[in-house]
């Protein structure tokens, strides 16, 4: 029968394109002859918008008729990247939006380029955030992500004069189409002031809370969307605001400038992300951003149980609440708190909800990033949530104390304050006491937190603990970023492997077909010619796309040893001075990844790599052997440049540093292949690509732990390997820095002295594993069958996967199918 579409629903290119036109004059209130193209973007993101909405509404609709229980994913940061391609892609309808702007005579990649993207994370624990909603969507897992509406999200990065210089990011300076705001359900979220307790009329002992200040909480929501089904999630993020009755009125009378600066004092909780991926120790900003993003999320749930008829009894029952790392954890303290202060019950019943309802992800291992709070500052403004933690933890240790009989050391470690000179509060014990599950992030991972920092709680909970490998969405990291390779594999394959990514082992046995492989090197090649044109017109460097494309791209931080390939930039380049007739490949080194402002080092060996480059980029007798290059700004939009382009993937932290990676997968997916250490994920990809496709060097994690019991002397390893000293002389030597010895000697005294990281006692495996590298590389079609057999057996880390592992094992959740209603 005849059907006309809907202008705000309808799919073919026709009505998108007039739904496109009339977007442009009623949102943008432009006509084409002034519109920019950006306004074009506007209209462009405001059609597919539409589109979402109609499926949001009706999932939202769905979920509440159904009762249905709810994924609440509680994370302070997340890195969704940019929204509009993903939802073409999401929705299927890439192709007919393409026809509907070419049809207005514009192009939608230059489109595409408009978009800023939301930087609210750091790297990997927000873009994880990001691919785990993806997943639930996809999968029909309902759910909703909260967090912080930062309005700078991490700063942008230039390099100038090879240093690092931080840019602020004013991403919502034009605009942000993605968010509705709900002023109508914000909430109020009390800090400071004290508590007094009272005889409620049961007669019951009672405390309340009298505040200090009251902040409050607008959500804004942002549609995501799931792979080419309806489900459309909801990540829900708080924006802090003055509460007008509360400054303007009562609190304020008379006072307007007074009253102005409350609203500013307010406002500038929200204002911005910390730029660090380690906690930052002791700043009152960061605990209140967390309170915040917490209270309203928790206030939300509950009111959203509520509404739906629900006794607050079986509020356990509707909802989990993930826990992305501690950040949230006060979130178990502001449960109870809730659940005994506002809704009234007894503290047992309150317990085991909170405990039932809340599941915690450990992401580091890094003794010195496990967040505490001074007991002072965290009393001063949440003085209810002290009392409520030393009741937990009085509970918890008389617990404790029946089962270890006379151990005193045992409750020490176990309690929930660290005592010594000044006390802190330990949210990891806080988050393993108030959940019913603890997970690491790769199986290493996990097996060193139940032997290091988390021991204690395994010795109490074997039964809490488990493994849950990170994985990626195979939508962004594959089908968006790399059309040509999808295209290649979907014409073998077909397409189910976009939503079942295991299906990828079809390609197996495709790698010993001499046409696909020659197929496969000319995209590869292709994707290559992308980034070095990219890199071309934005740093005026000339790239050879027959070189070995080696790439680090991650946040810099010594445990990842961007130093260690430096080390082995140089010694390729002392080789090819000693030696200018030397036969080896020629390979472009790429860096990306932002150092947080104020880590020294980091920014350090940043300036140490473009140093390098300026050296070697520019020296003739190199002959184009060796380029390097910084990519400045390593964001979500710009990695996805670099994953599909690379050959070689360096995932080369210290073992038993990193948790997990995931870019490490992202790499794999797109057909690099990987030289790596034994560290977080790592060896996972190793055993499922089979560790003849691997380039495995260096020390194991107990290797680290034994060679430093022992007393690890890194001069040892530098006086005994000339090609070492060479390389690290020629950076002391000031070779690289116009002379100047001072300026590297911070870093080369820290590898001499301390090396805290062991390059030194891994230089040498890596230095020959990458000989094989170059020697692989020289046989093309050998190579080319090697990354095959990755893509082939990577389907274990996709995002999908991981989220049905929690919801499987920690989140005992169902799908839930959503149909339009017309
Ligand atoms: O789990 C996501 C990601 C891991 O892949 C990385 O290995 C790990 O370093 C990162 N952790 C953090 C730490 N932040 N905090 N807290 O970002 O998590």
């Amino acid at each position: 029968s005849f059907h006309i579409e809907d202008d705000r629903t309808g799919l073919s290119s026709e009505t998108l394109q007039r739904a496109i036109a009339d977007n442009l004059y009623y949102i943008q209130g432009k006509f084409p002859e002034i519109a920019t193209l950006y306004d074009y973007y506007m209209a462009v993101a405001y059609t597919v918008r539409d589109r979402l909405l109609h499926r949001w509404i009706n999932t939202v609709k769905t979920y509440r008729e159904q009762d249905v229980k709810v994924v609440c994913y509680l994370s302070a940061e997340y890195l969704p990247g940019p929204h509009l391609e993903n939802n073409l892609v999401n929705l299927g309808i890439y192709d007919q939006v393409q026809q509907a702007v070419e049809s207005s005579g514009l192009d939608l990649r230059s489109i595409l380029a408009q978009e800023e993207e939301p930087g609210l994370g750091n790297g990997g624990l927000g873009r994880l955030a990001a691919c785990y909603m993806d997943s639930l969507a996809t999968l029909e897992i309902p759910a909703i992500g909260y967090g912080i509406r930062y309005e700078y999200g991490i700063f942008d990065q230039e390099i100038r004069e090879g240093w690092q210089v931080e840019i602020t990011d004013k991403w919502l300076r034009l605009g942000n189409p993605w968010e509705i705001p709900r002023p109508e359900n914000a909430v109020e979220v009390k800090f400071g002031g004290y508590t007094e307790p009272y005889t409620d009329d049961q007669g019951d002992y009672r405390v309340r809370w009298i505040p200090h200040q009251v902040v409050n909480g607008i959500p804004y929501d942002t549609p995501i969307s799931g792979y080419r089904v309806n489900t459309t999630s909801t990540m829900r993020l708080w924006k802090a605001e003055a509460p007008e009755s509360f400054d303007f009125q009562a609190f304020n009378v008379g006072d307007y400038y007074g009253a102005v600066d409350a609203k500013i004092i307010s406002e500038n909780l929200t204002k911005v992300l910390y730029p660090n991926d380690e906690p930052i120790q002791g700043k009152q900003l960061r605990l209140e951003q967390q309170y915040f993003f917490v209270s309203c999320s928790l206030q939300n749930l509950l009111k959203i149980h509520l509404l739906r008829g629900d006794p607050i009894e079986t509020f356990h029952e509707k909802f989990v609440i993930q826990l992305n790392d501690t950040h949230p954890a006060i979130g178990v303290a502001e449960l109870m708190r809730l659940l005994v202060d506002e809704y009234l019950l007894h503290w047992q019943k309150a317990w085991d909800i909170t405990q039932q309802a809340f599941a915690y992800t450990n992401h580091t291992l890094l003794p010195e990033a496990l967040e505490t709070w001074p007991l002072n500052l965290f009393g001063s403004l949440l003085p209810r949530h002290l009392e409520i933690i030393y009741e937990i933890n009085q509970r918890f240790l008389d617990q404790v104390r029946l089962k270890y009989l006379g151990n005193p050391d045992k409750l020490a470690r176990l309690s929930l304050i660290e005592e010594g000179g000044s006390k802190r509060i330990r949210m990891a014990h806080l988050a393993c006491v108030g959940s019913h599950a603890i997970n690491g992030v790769a199986a290493l991972h996990t097996e060193l937190l139940k032997e290091g920092v988390l021991k204690d709680f395994y010795d109490l909970w074997p039964h809490k603990f488990t493994n849950i490998t990170n994985g990626v969405t195979p939508r962004r990291w594959m089908v968006l970023i790399n059309p040509r390779l999808t295209q290649l594999i979907t014409r073998e394959i077909g397409e189910t492997w976009i939503t079942q990514l295991e299906d990828f082992k079809r390609l197996e046995s495709l790698a010993e077909d001499p046409a696909f492989r020659q197929e496969w090197r000319r995209v590869k090649r292709a994707v290559k010619q992308d980034l070095a044109d990219y890199i071309q017109a934005h740093q005026g460097l000339t790239l050879n796309p027959d070189s070995i494309f080696d790439i680090q791209a991650k946040r810099i931080h010594e445990y990842k040893r961007q130093h260690l390939n430096v080390l082995h930039i140089i010694t390729l380049y002392n080789r090819i001075k000693h030696n200018p007739r030397l036969a080896v490949p020629p390979r472009t080194f790429i860096f990306g990844g932002k150092a947080a402002p104020g880590y020294q080092m980091a920014k350090l060996i940043i300036k140490l790599i473009t140093s390098v480059g300026e050296v070697v980029n520019h020296d003739p007798d190199i002959c184009d052997l060796i380029k390097v290059v910084f990519l400045p700004d390593f964001n979500v939009t710009n990695s996805q440049r670099i994953y599909p382009a690379a050959d070689l993937s360096e995932q080369i932290s210290t073992a038993g540093k990193e948790a997990s990676g995931t870019g490490n997968m992202k790499f794999s997916m797109n057909g690099a292949l990987t030289i790596g250490t034994l560290d977080g994920a790592n060896i996972e990809i190793r055993e499922a690509v089979e560790a003849d496709n691997f380039f495995l060097f260096g020390h194991t994690s107990e290797d680290i732990v034994d060679l430093k019991a022992q007393g690890y002397v890194p001069k040892t390893f530098y006086n005994t390997n000339p090609a070492l000293k060479e390389a690290i002389d020629l950076i002391a030597s000031g070779y690289f820095s116009h002379g100047n010895r001072a300026l590297f000697q911070p870093l080369v005294d820290q590898l001499l002295q301390a090396d805290p990281y062991c390059l030194l006692a891994d230089y040498q495996s890596y230095i020959d594993c990458q000989d094989q590298v170059g020697q692989a590389f020289q046989d093309q079609d050998t190579w080319t069958k090697t990354a095959i057999l990755n893509v082939a057996r990577i389907g274990r880390f996709s995002s999908d996967r991981a989220i049905r592992e929690y919801c499987r094992e920690i989140w005992w959740v169902n799908p839930v199918s959503i149909h339009l209603e017309e």
